[in-house]
């Protein structure tokens, strides 16, 4: 190999107070795991010899704990764009230590491609193997890399002997033209492959090679719960009515899902659904699920854009990648959660919300309304566009003190125009074709906790008119209850009416 070897200390000292990186992989799958430990010790040095040192970054979504927790811990971080998912990184951004921008998952790259934002000076990719002409095969996931290492002045290679060599030949690149010449995205089914296995750069950009044999840090799941199960039967269950009905073709449609316990325990329960035959999946997270549901023959095929599995799903297939090789495809966030795409294919998009109102409109993102959770993800690409858009949740949370229900969300992602369906452990929702007046008492009645459901009644009695029954005054009271007296139980509306 004709590149230069370097330590990851080296290549981290060649970074400079200000520059802006992007990273390969999506979520923990696929990011560089050396450079950025002793990116942090060198920002913790500046700062404690009194000097300013901090990097812009870009990611595909959140990463492992050697990028955003190392960097967050040493304060050593400008800006950071999109989802992040990190204890520490959540303190920094809610501390307003750090600027985070927080977009569709789909739209950074062209983003960056466009000019929106500032362009990475480096891109710190993670491959499985490099060639001399500037060949770049990716580890277990593409996120933005292809875009950043198009853009980067410079390139730093982590070359993670961990992922096998033979993964090449899983990725599928390909960037779209833009406008306006850009065409039509020619995926008609979640197997076609539509680019290259590798991402071909100017070798003369690469300024070194940092070798590692470091594993994931995919972070396992919690076991699911009788919660998470029963939401995950409800959906099954829902989605065996739509095919009786007609509404879903015998042949299935293809399925995006979330990731989280919840989006796990839904896979699980479409595959236990004898109703449901096997399907496809065109999806952002290939988790653990999938790869169980693939081997009992219930998963037919998964593009995603990451294999954000715990290590040993992982080594299962790293072991047996001659079986899995015409089953999975990676691919870019642009293409894995192409608006263009997801309306083509039909797919059912399941994705999970922190907090619903009673008029179907969604808050993915900010615990009552003002602290950062993770981002919005992809659940904005995936639910504008597909074609059945349903959105889970327990019902409650924190021993029942907290609603996931409540008169007006503290914060909007999806609009009450784009949910279709809501499903938490207590019944299904449909809220296709409903007024907003018909989709309180859909909610109300089938989602709603107990507890819960005659203060939402009463709510809606406190004589406020129009087409959407707000009250301007009591909308947010649930949280404004929970924030004084920590229960949203002890709502006491008598001082609205
Ligand atoms: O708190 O962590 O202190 O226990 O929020 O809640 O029920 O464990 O849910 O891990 O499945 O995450 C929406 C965050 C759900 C996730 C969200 C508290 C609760 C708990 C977590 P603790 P759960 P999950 C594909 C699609 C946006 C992006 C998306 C997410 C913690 O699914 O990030 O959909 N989605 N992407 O106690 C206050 C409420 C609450 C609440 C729950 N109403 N108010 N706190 N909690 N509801 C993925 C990608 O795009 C990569």
């Amino acid at each position: 190999m004709s590149y230069k070897k370097i330590s990851a200390e080296e290549a981290a000292r060649l970074l400079k107070d200000n520059d802006v990186i992007g990273f390969s992989g999506f979520t923990a799958a696929g990011c560089p795991k050396a450079v950025t430990i002793e990116l942090a010790k060198i920002a913790e040095e500046a700062h404690a010899a009194g000097k300013s040192f901090k990097v812009g970054y870009y990611t595909g979504a959140s990463t492992g704990d050697s990028i955003d927790g190392a960097l967050s811990r040493a304060h050593a971080i400008k800006f950071r764009s999109p989802y992040q998912s990190n204890g520490d990184m959540r303190k920094e951004l809610n501390n307003r230590d750090a600027h985070y921008f927080d977009l569709h998952l789909s739209e950074l790259q062209q983003y960056l491609r466009y000019g929106f934002l500032q362009k990475p000076d480096w891109a710190i990719l993670e491959a499985c193997d490099i060639t001399d002409d500037g060949k770049i095969y990716l580890t277990s996931a593409v996120g933005i890399a292809p875009t950043v290492a198009h853009l980067a002045d410079r390139i730093i290679i982590e070359l993670n002997k961990y992922h096998p060599k033979e993964l090449a030949g899983i990725h599928d690149i390909y960037e779209p033209a833009d406008p306006p010449v850009r065409r039509e995205i020619p995926v008609y089914k979640p197997s076609d492959r539509i680019g290259l296995p590798y991402i071909q750069v100017d070798p003369a950009k690469i300024v070194g090679i940092v070798e590692t044999d470091l594993p994931n840090e995919v972070g396992a799941f919690s076991p699911s719960d009788e919660v998470t199960n029963q939401i995950g039967r409800n959906v099954a269950e829902f989605l065996s009515r739509e095919m009786k009905a007609g509404r879903i073709p015998a042949s299935f449609l293809p399925v995006q899902s979330g990731v989280g316990n919840v989006a796990n325990a839904v896979l699980g329960a479409m595959g236990a659904n004898k109703d449901i035959p096997p399907f496809e999946i065109y999806t952002e997270v290939i988790q653990d699920s999938v790869v169980t549901l693939m081997k009992e023959g219930n998963v037919k095929f998964a593009s995603g854009c990451s294999l954000t599995l715990s290590t040993p799903a992982l080594e299962a297939i790293y072991n047996n990648l001659s079986e899995f090789r015409g089953k999975l495809l990676l691919r870019s966030q642009e293409i894995s959660n192409s608006p263009e795409i997801a309306r083509r294919l039909g797919l059912i998009s399941i994705n999970t919300a922190l907090e619903a109102d009673i008029f179907g409109n969604i808050n993915s993102t900010h615990v009552l309304g003002t602290k950062m959770m993770n981002g919005i993800g992809g659940s904005g690409d995936f639910c504008r566009n597909a074609y059945l858009s349903i959105f889970t949740a327990p019902s409650t949370a924190k021993d029942g003190k907290i609603s996931a229900i409540v008169p007006m969300v503290s914060h909007l992602d999806h609009s009450e125009h784009s949910v279709k369906i809501l499903i938490t452990e207590h019944g299904i929702a449909d809220l296709r074709g409903k007024s907003p007046i018909q989709r309180t008492e859909a909610i109300i009645n089938n989602c709603v906790d107990p507890q819960y459901k005659g203060l939402l009644k009463d709510y809606l009695n406190l004589g406020q008119k129009g087409h959407t029954p707000q009250n301007m005054a009591a909308a947010l009271a649930f949280h404004d209850t929970f924030n004084k007296k920590g229960d949203m139980r002890l709502t006491d509306w008598s001082v609205y009416k």
